[in-house]
């Protein structure tokens, strides 16, 4: 932490209070204005725990397998900070499943920590605050932060953003869904698990994602391991925690973690500063009198939205 100057939360933070960390996430996910310094302030304290990210489409057991994992890293003393982006729908704002698996955890274990966030609709949003979450749970230091996120298009893509490890979870016959997943999948996947290995197919599954594996992109060092899990027998627990270790530890042996660290990195700070030369544009041309005279010609047919577009940037560019 950066000397004296932090603010009290932040030190509260890094001391273990977990008051004081669920209130710092709370201003994180609404935007206000405190969680700046006290995110400022604990940015050297991130950067250590794996983030590992459970993506997958809509019930295929992404919540059992992190509550077991977490029952199974608990058991061998480690720490674990779970982040879970629920799928809101963009409709009514509630959530999209009323049966959803509850994360439960002993109230006295301090070594857990579950915190719930709502997608809320807004894509850029998720990956902005999940990201800033998850380095608040690094930075209270918990060993490991696992982030759930709904695999449906753009959502997965925060997954991409954010986390050091990515399971893709599916189940036996997923059929056209997999099909139309695929290509999205294989840029996120580290680690493929097919859970639900208690119904039939599953191996099967196993065998069709192995063979796209081997279509896919190769890497020397590194192969998409593909693990098979049930949290209802359990089995494949110890495998599917080996898997991501196993993509851990070829993180560090290649470099890649470096190069993927400054890869979110920039593509963070470049969105942030995207975002705001964007509202600051948008504001600006609003009030520009010239846009107003360009779109009386696109009301009225004499000009299209792509030219007008075209001479608007042009003449800004040219003012500049
Ligand atoms: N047969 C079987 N069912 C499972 C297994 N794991 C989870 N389920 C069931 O699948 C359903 C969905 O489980 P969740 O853990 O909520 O799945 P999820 O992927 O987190 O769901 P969403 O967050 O809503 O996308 C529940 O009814 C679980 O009981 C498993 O290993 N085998
Ligand atoms: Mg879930």
């Amino acid at each position: 932490m950066t000397g004296v100057r932090a603010p009290p939360a932040a030190r509260a933070i890094v001391r273990g209070d977990r008051r004081a960390l669920a209130r710092a996430i709370t201003a994180v996910e609404n935007g206000s204005p405190e969680a700046d310094p006290i995110l400022r302030a604990l940015y050297p304290n991130t950067g250590r725990a794996p983030i590992v990210g459970f993506t997958g489409p809509l019930g295929v057991g992404k919540s059992s397998l992190i509550n077991a994992l977490v029952g199974h890293l608990r058991e061998s003393g480690r720490t674990v900070g779970v982040i879970a982006v629920d799928p809101s729908s963009p409709f009514s704002g509630g959530s999209v499943l009323g049966d959803r698996i509850r994360f439960s955890r002993r109230a006295d274990d301090d070594g857990v920590f579950f915190r719930s966030m709502a997608s809320r609709g807004a894509v850029g949003g998720v990956a902005g605050t999940t990201r800033e979450v998850a380095r608040l749970l690094d930075a209270a230091g918990f060993d490991l932060v696992l982030v759930e996120t709904v695999g449906s298009g753009q959502v997965d893509i925060a997954i991409r953003d954010i986390a050091t490890t990515r399971v893709v979870v599916l189940v036996p016959h997923l059929g056209d869904e997999v099909q139309t997943l695929k290509a999205g999948l294989f840029e996120i996947a580290d680690v493929f698990c097919v859970n639900k290995s208690d119904l039939p197919g599953s191996e099967a599954a196993q065998r069709d994602l192995m063979e796209l594996v081997s279509l896919g992109p190769k890497h020397a060092e590194y192969r998409i391991p593909i693990v098979r899990t049930s949290t209802f027998q359990p089995s494949g627990l110890t495998e599917l925690w080996a898997a991501v270790e196993s993509h851990e530890a070829y993180l560090d042996r290649s470099g890649e973690r470096t190069t993927g660290e400054r890869a979110r990195l920039t593509q963070e700070i470049v969105g942030r500063v995207r975002d705001r030369v964007g509202v600051e544009l948008a504001a600006r041309l609003e009030r520009d009198a010239t846009l107003r005279h360009l779109i009386d010609q696109v009301v009225a047919r004499t000009l299209d939205p792509r030219s007008a577009a075209e001479r608007l940037y042009r003449g800004r560019s040219a003012r500049r």
